[in-house]
């Protein structure tokens, strides 16, 4: 338990309807009692049923400084663990930052970002995979978002990854027994049920590594490139999907240069588009540039949307220079054929091609639809999604260290190796969820959030 008390709002500064300020330690209960005098009841009761809602006053001295509402809970039934007060008052930046200046003369001191939290997770609140959900669902902007943070925060993978922890120390303990005989040959650790374990903490993290790609994705907004020949009404495009004048368009060939983003959500999935510089064999440097950044665009890209028109040709060479980039990254390839209001599709083109017309806007929400699909095609399930990177290069660190144990178990070396790499992969699935971390780790991820969570 912490000995010192905080404070901080937990609404953002500025005019609101209501502000909400929140104080956590062992003499929240007694800074409450001192600075709020309840309409109906004579004082605030040490006993009863928690939580507990009164109404009253907000004293500043013996002014009366709000009306005010005032939350109790006591530890450890409250968010922190601790006991908590939280003061529900009127959203005026004077009320707000006064009630700050009182609890911080009667001794509260101002939270750190994420100290609530880390108070919760210090408490036993919590996991530090569901204290790291918390900042993901407060920055969730989509529903794709929220489905993946509050998995996380239900348990999500995290508990699996620990009974597999637990496990693992059990079969741990008995080869480091080993150890304290190992004049002797005996074997206390059945290796088959060590081999069985370690093959399914492999399977379990191969699965979650490889939805990473996905998971970021889903985070960060899905990379859409958007590429074709000069002309071929790709800005035209990323405006309609938009509705949005958000890049150039002109009749003249190379107009884009620079790639130009923007995000898109459709069905609770961001996705981030990319406008590229129009693909053609060109002397022009910038124009070079800007051809170089769309094949980067077009490497890190999940799906590409590749526009065909009929007065804009890309030569069979560049056709072949991004035919395997697309092959190689794995991305979903929509093909669409632009401008259908000079001509109908080339016969030559996929049979799946999309007929539209970026400049009418017609065929352009089929384009939306699409992109939708092509996640869903990956079918996501958040609670095997990993979206966190701190996870990733934990597990992946973790199965390198499965590898090299699985290799000791297949050659019959002695247990001492055994036990090293054993305690190694213990360690990494430990630092996930929390039951190993050292403090620089903790700053780190706590820092992350915002003041008075
Ligand atoms: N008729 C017709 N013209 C279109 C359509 N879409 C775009 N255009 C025109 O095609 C020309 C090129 O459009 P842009 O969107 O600038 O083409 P781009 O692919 O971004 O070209 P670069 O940036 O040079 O690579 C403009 O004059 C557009 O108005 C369409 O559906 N039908
Ligand atoms: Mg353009």
């Amino acid at each position: 338990m912490q000995d010192d008390t905080i404070y901080a709002p937990a609404t953002p500064e500025g005019r609101s309807a209501v502000a909400i300020i929140r104080v956590s330690g062992p003499k929240a209960f007694a800074y409450a009692r001192q600075i709020f005098r309840p309409l109906k009841k004579k004082h605030i009761s040490e006993h009863g049923s928690f939580p507990q809602v009164l109404v009253g006053h907000l004293m500043d001295g013996e002014e009366v400084l709000d009306q005010a509402v005032l939350l109790l809970f006591r530890a450890p039934h409250s968010y922190t663990g601790e006991d908590v007060v939280e003061f529900q008052c009127h959203g005026s930046i004077y009320i707000v930052r006064r009630l700050g200046q009182i609890l911080s003369n009667l001794g509260g001191r101002l939270a750190r970002p994420g100290e609530f939290t880390l108070r919760a997770f210090l408490n036993r609140k919590m996991s530090l995979t569901q204290a790291e959900a918390v900042i993901d669902l407060i920055e969730a902007e989509t529903q794709a978002q929220q489905r993946l943070a509050m998995s996380q925060m239900r348990g999500g993978y995290a508990e699996r990854l620990e009974r597999l922890r637990t496990e693992l120390l059990e079969v741990m303990a008995l080869v480091e027994l080993e150890l304290d005989f190992s004049t002797e040959d005996v074997e206390f650790a059945s290796r088959d049920r060590l081999r069985g374990l370690l093959e399914e903490i492999q399977n379990v993290a191969t699965r979650l590594t490889a939805s990473f790609a996905t998971g970021q994705a889903l985070r960060q907004g899905v990379p859409v490139a958007i590429i074709g020949a000069p002309n071929a009404g790709k800005s035209t495009l990323l405006n309609a999907l938009v509705q949005d004048e958000r890049a150039l368009v002109s009749p003249i060939a190379g107009t884009t240069r620079d790639t130009v983003e923007d995000y898109l959500i459709v069905g609770g999935v961001s996705f981030r588009l990319v406008d590229t510089a129009g693909l053609r064999d060109t002397q022009d440097p910038v124009e070079i540039m800007g051809i170089e950044r769309a094949f980067s665009a077009l490497s890190k890209a999940r799906i590409v949307i590749w526009v065909h028109a009929p007065d804009a040709r890309l030569s069979k060479e560049l056709e072949n220079q991004i035919r395997p980039v697309i092959q190689q990254s794995q991305a979903t390839l929509i093909t669409v054929w632009n401008k259908q209001d000079l001509a109908p599709p080339d016969p030559t083109l996929t049979p799946d091609v999309i007929p539209i017309s970026a400049r009418t806007g017609q065929g352009v929400e089929i384009v939306r639809q699409a992109l939708l699909q092509a996640v869903q095609q990956g079918s996501v399930n958040p609670a095997e999604t990993l979206s966190n990177l701190r996870h990733y290069q934990a597990l992946s660190r973790c199965l390198e260290g499965v590898a090299r144990a699985l290799d000791i178990l297949n050659s019959g070396q002695g247990s001492e190796m055994l036990a090293f790499e054993l305690r190694e992969v213990a360690t990494y699935l430990g630092s996930i969820t929390g039951a190993i971390t050292p403090d620089e780790v903790l700053g780190a991820i706590f820092s992350r959030f915002c003041i008075g969570k």
